[in-house]
């Protein structure tokens, strides 16, 4: 039995994701979950074998385009685990309606733990964000919606920018932002009440991956007393882990980081481009879930209740 090739428009979502026109780790996997449901619909075979075949290679696609974000792989587990049926009409119906949940869960997620967050910031406080992480800013817009007054300063976040997104997204809500480069942060810190960040993967010791500058960040904020959070639904929390496997660290293409011309005029250098980086869990004062807030060490306790010991990979079934 051959499988089908992916659909078309899983494949434009993969290229989307590889590319960064999707991107954030909530987005990726509410993406990566629709795309399963389109290839689900649009998939047409006779046998059940050869159906479920076809989402495994749509699920295969998209794993593939970028690894650092957990989010993705729990996307694919939890709609591939809910792929059940003895006909293919029952088969689809399955899987578009996994995808559906998901969707819904990460909405319901995304509101649930902006309120656990707002709760920790205060009327008149000041935050200061890295990057663009949906999770991060449902605790300030909460916090807006409580009626408290908020200010942010944004990193720019570079190579990529990310903090022009999260800029233009709380002037939206009525917060009054100040963009600075990453590289002052620190002397910011001094002037912010609160530092919150998202994540694209939590490590069961507690350690959280995020946009690279993310730990930099985090030990400033320690020096200078200022409590730093991280934003991260469940979906974040990195099952392999358990078993001792590590997060695998993007490495992007060097010419985010410089342009050819001005390199070439440079002369022989090594340009590196790493995507995000791990904050130790010391330098955390609180991981904040839909489920509630953790300090990191203790974040295990939720992975295991969550996953068990592990996590299947579903999406290498041929
Ligand atoms: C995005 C990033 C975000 C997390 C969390 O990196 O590091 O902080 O993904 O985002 P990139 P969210 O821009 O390289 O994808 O809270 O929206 O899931």
């Amino acid at each position: 039995m051959t499988a089908p090739e992916p659909a078309a428009p899983v494949h434009e979502t993969a290229e989307a994701i590889a590319t960064m026109e999707i991107r954030g780790a909530a987005t990726i996997a509410r993406e990566a979950a629709a795309a399963l449901a389109t290839q689900a619909r649009e998939t047409e075979v006779d046998s059940p074998d050869a159906f479920r075949a076809s989402v495994r290679v749509a699920a295969r696609t998209l794993h593939e385009t970028r690894p650092t974000a957990v989010s993705l792989p729990n996307a694919l587990r939890y709609v591939l685990q809910r792929m059940e049926g003895r006909d293919v009409e029952t088969l689809r119906r399955s899987v578009v309606d996994a995808a559906d949940e998901f969707i819904d869960q990460l909405e319901r997620a995304r509101t649930d733990l902006g309120r656990v967050g707002a709760n920790r910031l205060a009327d008149g406080d000041t935050v200061m964000t890295h990057c663009h992480s949906t999770d991060a800013l449902a605790c300030i817009e909460a916090a807006v919606e409580q009626g408290k007054s908020i200010s942010a300063v944004v990193k720019e976040t570079r190579p990529r920018n990310q903090g022009h997104i999260t800029a233009e997204q709380l002037r939206d809500a009525g917060v009054p932002v100040t963009l600075i480069v990453d590289s002052a942060a620190r002397r910011y810190l001094d002037e912010v009440d609160h530092v919150v960040v998202g994540a694209d993967s939590i490590a069961a010791d507690g350690g959280v991956i995020n946009k690279i500058g993310t730990s930099g960040l985090a030990v400033n904020a320690r020096e200078r007393g200022v409590p730093i959070m991280t934003a991260a639904q469940t979906i974040k929390l990195h099952p392999e882990t358990l078993t001792g496997h590590t997060v695998e660290i993007e490495m992007r293409s060097e010419t985010e980081v410089i342009a050819d011309a001005a390199r070439d005029d440079i002369g022989e250098i090594t340009v590196e481009n790493p995507a995000f980086d791990v904050t130790p869990p010391r330098y955390m004062d609180a991981i904040v879930t839909e489920h509630g807030q953790f300090p990191p060490e203790s974040i295990v306790t939720l992975m295991r209740e969550l996953f068990g010991e592990g996590a299947a990979e579903p999406w290498a079934e041929p």
